[in-house]
């Protein structure tokens, strides 16, 4: 465990070597890593995570104070890309299930929402809008989820199915990107997280709207006729729009009578159980501050109204 540990810590360990290593590593140290990364998610001090994708990617994951460490050995000196997320939101789970699928490496920097770690003036400075993710790719700094994942396809694995480079491929894609953030994870999130975490109501106004996303989308499917929701194959938009149908089913909303939506569902979970890992992952956490609302009595939020805890 000690010699895991302290080769993980080495600054210039390469991404090769540290697989290798986490590879033998014993099942008890790989549940002592998990444990701390789990206490580090809490935001306590720095740690590396082992990814369990089916892929050899590892993610290293730091929380935002002690997120200057590093891969890189002397000969090799580009920095690995930073992904600032946070642990339960759809935008940021979506950019890890892009960089697991292309299997790219990253430093996963965990971004304390409870703690309000994203309004600090030095977050601000990595994104003035002060919402997560961010992508730090060598002090190039890009927020915006859909962003993101548009560039690191680009640039990265340009020619990849996930994002397809014919003109109207590559339309229907952006197409449902753009869907998801204006209309499907903007009804569906008021609906399902804004109250989980914020002193907001589940009304009929907001029922009407998620129920208005799910029937588009379901036309939407139905239309194009593809197994995915941009292609026959998987696509980047996929893991919004699975990202944010998670959601309801984190808060036990039947969809069910939305049968393209709830095929397509389930399909991912199926296919690509690494990937929706992720995702489970999340609702999990989800689910426990459903039924435990969390106390954000101390945060000074400039949008939200907070709820008041009977302590
Ligand atoms: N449009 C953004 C939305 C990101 C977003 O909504 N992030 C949430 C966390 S899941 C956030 O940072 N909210 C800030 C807040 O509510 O204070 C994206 O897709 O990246």
């Amino acid at each position: 465990m000690r010699r895991v540990l302290s080769q993980m810590h080495g600054v210039r360990q390469s991404c090769c070597h540290l697989t290798q290593t986490l590879a033998t590593a014993s099942n008890d140290s790989k549940s002592i890593i998990e444990n701390i990364y789990m206490s580090n998610s809490l935001g306590r001090s720095f740690i590396v995570n082992w990814l369990h994708v089916s892929t050899p990617v590892i993610s290293r994951c730091t929380n935002l104070q002690n997120s200057h460490l590093q891969f890189g050995s002397p000969a090799n000196k580009q920095m690995v890309m930073k992904l600032y997320a946070v642990s339960d939101g759809p935008p940021s789970l979506s950019v890890r299930q892009a960089l697991a699928k292309l299997e790219l490496p990253f430093e996963l920097v965990n971004v304390d929402f409870g703690k309000g770690e994203h309004m600090t003036t030095e977050y601000a400075l990595l994104n003035p809008q002060k919402e997560i993710p961010v992508l730090d790719d060598d002090g190039f700094h890009l927020s915006e989820s859909n962003a993101i994942l548009q560039y690191i396809c680009d640039k990265y694995t340009p020619g990849n199915e996930l994002y397809p480079q014919e003109a109207k491929a590559r339309a229907i894609v952006n197409h449902r990107l753009c869907f998801n953030l204006s209309t499907y994870y903007a009804n569906i999130s008021a609906y399902t997280m804004a109250p989980i975490f914020f002193d907001y109501q589940r009304t009929e106004l907001g029922l009407k709207k998620v129920h208005m996303a799910l029937d588009v989308f379901e036309t939407y499917l139905q239309r194009l006729g593809t197994k995915y929701a941009a292609a026959d194959h998987l696509t980047i938009a996929d893991f919004q729009l699975i990202n944010s149908t998670m959601t309801l089913e984190a808060i036990d909303f039947d969809f069910s009578k939305y049968t393209k939506i709830y095929k397509w569902y389930n399909d991912f979970k199926t296919q690509y159980p690494e990937l929706w890992k992720i995702s489970e992952d999340a609702m999990k956490e989800i689910q426990y501050f459903a039924a435990n609302p969390p106390d954000l009595s101390h945060l000074n939020h400039p949008i939200h109204p907070i709820r008041k805890i009977n302590k």
